[in-house]
């Protein structure tokens, strides 16, 4: 909601209020990349000190810089790209904070109001291709709207179930004057459970025997570890987190089995068909968990809490849907008395002797080993751990202990290659220049290590741990599995990566023992700038 106006008697040309408006809403960092028909706005950036325009190397790593940034502040993420190739670059970044939710604001040129719809010089029609990834699109082609233009968008990215929004901005208006320009609060209404949403789920926890709740990225969303661990510890009741709600529940809390889903635990994902009552808190049930029980029937039993209306029982009918901020339904139900389910959590512990072991298949480093040696490493000063996607991705969330919320960077609903490595840079800014890891793949490194510049420039200690089997190891999984060891396309050629590091002036060193991981990883913290370690692992392990 937008409250109170005072005003001001001033001439401000279209470009100034953009810089204005952004100050109001509280914007201190902008990732992006100029050209052209932006050129306006970047004149006005270079004019001011308030806010700090981080260059990257490509707008696809402006979106998931912003995205990271947004992740760690809890602030909305901000982008300014140009027109036509600009702004298409940014889409693979839209789709996935729109899957994630997050909210990022992305200011996208555009050719002139007159020329709009004509193929003209690097003109792409950007509100339609991103209308499906975006809470929403708006184009500005004249000034008296801009400034409203931009606060509502602030506002729908940062409002309900965050997310991307995009506004496509016409060149005319950078130059455009108006005279009237307002400062502003905005405030955030947040959805909360009804008092008979709480009696009903209460009524439910009275009558049940085997509860377990499901955390997922909503409770971290919701700033509500807090109260979750509150919850869960004082009524005894297991819980599980998706991958997007890792760290939600401490990994060493008394309560924690597993992750549930096709990469997750056995134990979590059998606790789900024993039980008789599943508090689902902000989790989603994608396919890559629902595929897990498609001979159960779960819907009876589900109780799905969220702040999104539309995630109620779209991937498994819920028995009761309550729309609410988490925190809130939680803070209600700790002054609730239940009865304590310590036979049941003690009985669901057991699960865990079900859970895989992982072992060495070869004399050769194993992923396992080396991501549970960076947790041994770092737990004390738990930094924040970003990764690409693929097999590196899981071995992260399967061998990593998250005690924490927001420490646990991925891409979930996209699984989009190429997030880490931005993602983490925008993690440091919003750490104030916080070591931060990202555990990469090899090939998904390749698909932004252009950023490596970015690293370099603003001195950002982004630790990169290149998990490198030679392989898109994740895809060759598949076909090891579903086309007997037809492994088309999947090996991949590498450059020398030290080499790579040692061209951006970043140092480096390789890996290819257990012995040499501690000594490699002592070189990567030493130092406050980026790092890559080259860990060279076996090929063919599987998740
Ligand atoms: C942009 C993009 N293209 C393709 C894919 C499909 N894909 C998923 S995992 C993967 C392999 C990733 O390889 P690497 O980064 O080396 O990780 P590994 O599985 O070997 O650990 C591919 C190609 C994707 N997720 N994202
Ligand atoms: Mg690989």
């Amino acid at each position: 909601m937008l409250l109170a106006n005072t005003t001001e008697q001033k001439t401000f040309t279209g470009a100034q209020i953009i810089v204005k408006t952004l100050k109001n809403l509280g914007v201190d960092c902008i990732f992006g990349y100029p050209g052209g028909v932006v050129l306006d706005i970047y004149d006005e950036l270079f004019k001011q000190n308030d806010i700090k325009h981080y260059l990257v190397r490509h707008e696809q790593a402006a979106v998931h810089a912003a995205e990271g940034y947004a992740r760690v502040s809890g602030k909305c993420g901000v982008v300014l790209v140009t027109s036509g190739p600009g702004a298409a670059n940014t889409v693979s970044g839209i789709a996935n904070a729109y899957l994630d939710g997050y909210p990022v604001v992305v200011l996208t040129g555009q050719v002139f109001k007159k020329l709009i719809g004509t193929d003209a010089f690097q003109e792409i029609n950007i509100v339609d291709i991103t209308r499906s990834c975006t809470k929403a699109s708006y184009q500005v082609t004249g000034v008296d709207t801009l400034e409203h233009t931009l606060k509502d968008a602030f506002n729908c990215a940062m409002s309900g179930k965050k997310g991307p929004v995009v506004v496509d901005l016409a060149r005319d208006i950078f130059s455009q004057n108006i005279s009237r320009i307002s400062t502003f609060k905005y405030d955030n209404e947040v959805a909360t459970a009804s008092s008979s949403d709480i009696e009903m789920l209460s009524k439910e926890l009275l009558t049940c025997s085997r509860p377990v709740i499901v955390a997922g990225g909503g409770v971290i969303h919701s700033k509500a570890s807090g109260e979750l661990i509150k919850f869960a510890e004082k009524f005894s009741i297991p819980v599980v987190t998706t991958m997007m709600g890792t760290g939600a529940y401490p990994q060493f809390g008394k309560c924690y089995i597993g992750m549930i889903g096709i990469f997750g635990q056995k134990s979590a994902n059998k606790i789900l068909r024993n039980s008789d009552l599943i508090i689902s808190l902000g989790a989603r049930f994608n396919d890559r968990i629902s595929c897990c029980f498609s001979e159960n029937d779960l819907s009876g039993k589900i109780i799905q809490i969220d702040i999104n209306q539309n995630e109620i029982s779209r991937a498994i009918p819920a028995k009761l849907g309550i729309v609410s901020d988490i925190k809130y339904v939680l803070q209600q139900l700790n002054t609730k008395n239940f009865s304590v389910c310590s036979n049941w959590l003690n009985s669901v512990r057991e699960y865990k002797t079900s859970d895989v072991k992982r072992v060495s298949i070869s004399d050769k480093l194993q992923s396992f080993e080396v991501i549970d040696a960076i947790y041994k490493y770092t737990k004390d000063f738990e930094p924040v751990i970003t990764t690409e996607v693929g097999q590196h991705q899981m071995w992260t969330v399967q061998n990593y202990k998250f005690n924490s919320p927001n420490k646990f960077l991925t891409s979930g609903g996209s699984g989009t290659m190429g997030f880490g490595l931005p993602a983490a840079i925008g993690a440091s800014i919003a750490l104030g220049k916080s070591p931060v890891v990202c555990i990469s793949g090899d090939g998904s490194f390749q698909m932004n290590e252009q950023e490596l510049a970015t690293c370099i420039d603003y001195k950002l200690p982004v630790k990169i741990f290149i998990m490198n089997n030679g392989y898109l190891g994740m895809v060759r999984q598949l076909q090891q599995k579903a086309y007997v060891d037809r492994y088309s396309e999947t090996k991949i050629s590498n450059p020398d990566f030290l080499k790579l590091a040692d061209a951006y002036g970043i140092k480096a060193s390789r890996v290819k023992s257990y012995s040499e991981i501690k000594p490699a990883l002592d070189n990567a913290f030493r130092t406050n700038e980026p790092y890559i370690i080259d860990f060279v692992i076996e090929p063919f392990e599987i998740v």
